[in-house]
């Protein structure tokens, strides 16, 4: 066994920093496959599936695959589960075809999770199915065979910390790192063909570094230039879950786990990983499953804002997908059959608001998701290019739609009825480089209110799903703005909804519009999560018309300005 020293290549690539998106053009196609894709199987297969969440016949609470550390089982202990591991009933053929009918591209499978037991025939270890078990096969391989029949992208998970290991902790893990991980990296990298993917976890610990991170990233495309590799090869995950902005981190694309960003990472490349109970591994009395509409949707929502979606399976000690996963897997396949044209090789909507659903686009088309089906009838875009052609994707024969072209929008008409309560899918075929104007929030009664979700936010501040406000407003020089119609002439009294709690208290700001300007001081509201209204001034509007009304801090003491979540304007009486 040939042993590599990292340690020589941090020292060749010292200084040089790997960007969260591949350089050149020739380097950056390497993730066409991947970004065409948009869907993917994640597989948690393991030990943990036996125990499968109870240990000495206590139920053992979190996710299942860490069940060897939450019930502080020791090694010898655990050993016995990976003794009994026998999944007699595991067809590769099944898997990958259950795969590929639910419209996945690519399956990452663990083939080794912190637990330490590996799924392929390593010959550097003997914790194997191989040596250690009566099953006796390398699931590894066999899955690689049929993903190459069924054209399904082989990808592998790796945890870099292995509670197994002797060596993988404190002061030995250098020795770790280059007579064991490394290569056994090497036979996941050349004895199984060419691999899509390659998923770091376990990157937290301590022991690891971005410079290593940075190194094995290279390594590995020497080994297979084509690979691509997520950014928890290095300290990826620091920050907003394994979304770091800064963009010097190693690895090709981020990680965010269990959630979707609000505004995707514009610029980078994403994968939004989630389970579809509770576990990642097999837990006997994990009944908790997502709605196939909330996967669906799940789906459709990661698209619209650019990334991919990783949705995780967990086998059971038998070797078999849950049967409610494959059902839901089988919907999503269904529905993608009809609208997969609208998910795949997507990116993300040009669209800042779309309140009806969400909306994706492929060259010179624009996929309209509609989740709530519209009561009258009509959806209105605001896009100026010419419409050539409106259609509602169905099975068989997608049916055309009228529009109604107006300058800088355009109007849908729709059926009476969904032909998807989940989401059916407008196609609109544009003419030329696409043309997306603003929201323009009109006025219709005596007051106007703007919301959070149709502002446009200039600079990091960031809207904030749950708590439906613009928040992360930590730098002043960020600002926001709404475009709006008044309708009616008159004095307005400004009133502002906003959160914030003492510690952050004291922050100045300026409304203006047209030449007016009225200022307010944030005053605590207890919590970011408190919010409450104050009116802080009156503006005159002369006449009616489009105007913009622009928020700007003035200035801030604390952590961040505030959580803005409406301006309205009342006319007075
Ligand atoms: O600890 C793991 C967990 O078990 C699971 O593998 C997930 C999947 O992304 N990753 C880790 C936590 O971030």
């Amino acid at each position: 066994m040939k042993t590599i020293s990292m340690y020589l290549l941090i020292t060749l690539i010292a200084g040089s920093t790997i960007m969260g998106r591949a350089a050149s053009a020739e380097d950056d196609s390497r993730m066409d496959w991947w970004r065409e894709a948009r869907f993917g199987m994640f597989i948690h297969w393991g030990v943990y599936a036996v125990p499968a969440g109870v240990h000495n016949g206590r139920d053992i609470g979190g996710i299942g695959e860490w069940i060897m550390s939450r019930a502080k089982i020791p090694i010898p202990e655990y050993e016995k589960y990976a003794k009994q591991f026998n999944p007699v009933k595991f067809n590769a053929k099944e898997w990958v075809g259950i795969a590929k009918n639910a419209g996945m591209k690519y399956i990452v499978i663990t083939s080794k999770h912190h637990d330490g037991f590996c799924l392929w025939d390593s010959t550097i270890t003997d914790y194997d199915f191989m040596d250690f078990t009566e099953f006796k096969r390398d699931p590894i391989k066999e899955l690689a065979d049929e993903c190459r029949k069924q054209g399904v992208k082989l990808c592998f998970y790796h945890s870099i910390m292995d509670w197994h290991h002797p060596d993988a902790k404190g002061a030995n893990f250098p020795k770790y790192r280059d007579e064991y991980m490394i290569p056994q990296l090497k036979e996941l990298l050349t004895n199984y063909g060419d691999i899509g993917v390659l998923w770091f976890d376990g990157e937290w610990i301590r022991e690891w570094t971005e410079p290593q991170g940075k190194a094995l990233y290279k390594l590995l495309r020497e080994l297979q230039p084509n690979i691509i590799v997520n950014n928890r090869v290095g300290k990826g995950r620091k920050g907003m879950q394994g979304m770091n902005k800064d963009a010097s981190y190693a690895g090709d694309f981020g990680t965010p786990e269990q959630e979707i960003p609000h505004t995707g990472m514009p610029g980078l490349d994403w994968e939004s990983c989630m389970t579809m109970n509770d576990t990642w591994g097999f837990k006997t009395k994990d009944h908790r499953w997502k709605s196939e509409e909330k996967l669906i949707r799940n789906l459709i929502d990661i698209a619209s804002k650019g990334g991919n979606f990783l949705l995780n399976v967990g086998p059971t000690a038998e070797g078999l997908i849950p049967a409610p996963s494959v059902e839901r897997l089988q919907t999503m396949g269904k529905w993608l059959e009809v609208n997969g044209e609208a998910i795949y090789g997507t990116t993300a909507s040009p669209f800042k608001k779309t309140p009806w659903g969400r909306c994706t686009a492929k060259k010179e088309h624009l996929y309209l998701h509609i989740f709530n089906w519209p009561r009258d009838g009509k959806i209105t875009v605001p896009l100026s290019n010419k419409v050539k052609k409106a259609s509602l994707l169905l099975e068989g024969k997608d049916a055309k739609l009228e529009i109604d072209q107006q300058e800088g929008s355009v109007t849908i008409k729709l059926p009476a009825e969904a032909p998807n309560k989940i989401a059916s899918v407008v196609a609109l075929k544009i003419k030329g480089e696409l043309e997306v104007g603003s929201i323009i929030t009109k006025q219709t009664g005596d007051s106007i209110e703007l919301t959070a979700t149709d502002a446009t936010i200039h600079g990091s501040a960031q809207f904030e799903q749950p708590k439906h406000c613009i928040g992360y407003w930590t730098d002043t020089s960020c600002w926001v703005n709404w475009d709006l119609e008044m309708t009616k002439k008159g004095s307005y009294n400004v009133d502002v909804s906003y959160a914030c709690p003492a510690d952050s208290a004291g922050s100045t700001y300026e409304v203006s519009l047209n030449a007016q300007k009225v200022s307010g001081t944030v005053d605590s509201t207890g919590a970011w999560e408190t919010f409450k209204t104050v009116r802080i001034g009156t503006v005159t509007i002369d006449k009616p018309g489009k105007i913009s009304l622009e928020v700007r801090p003035t200035n801030k003491p604390g952590l961040a300005v505030m959580n803005l979540r409406s301006i309205t304007l009342r006319l007075e009486k």
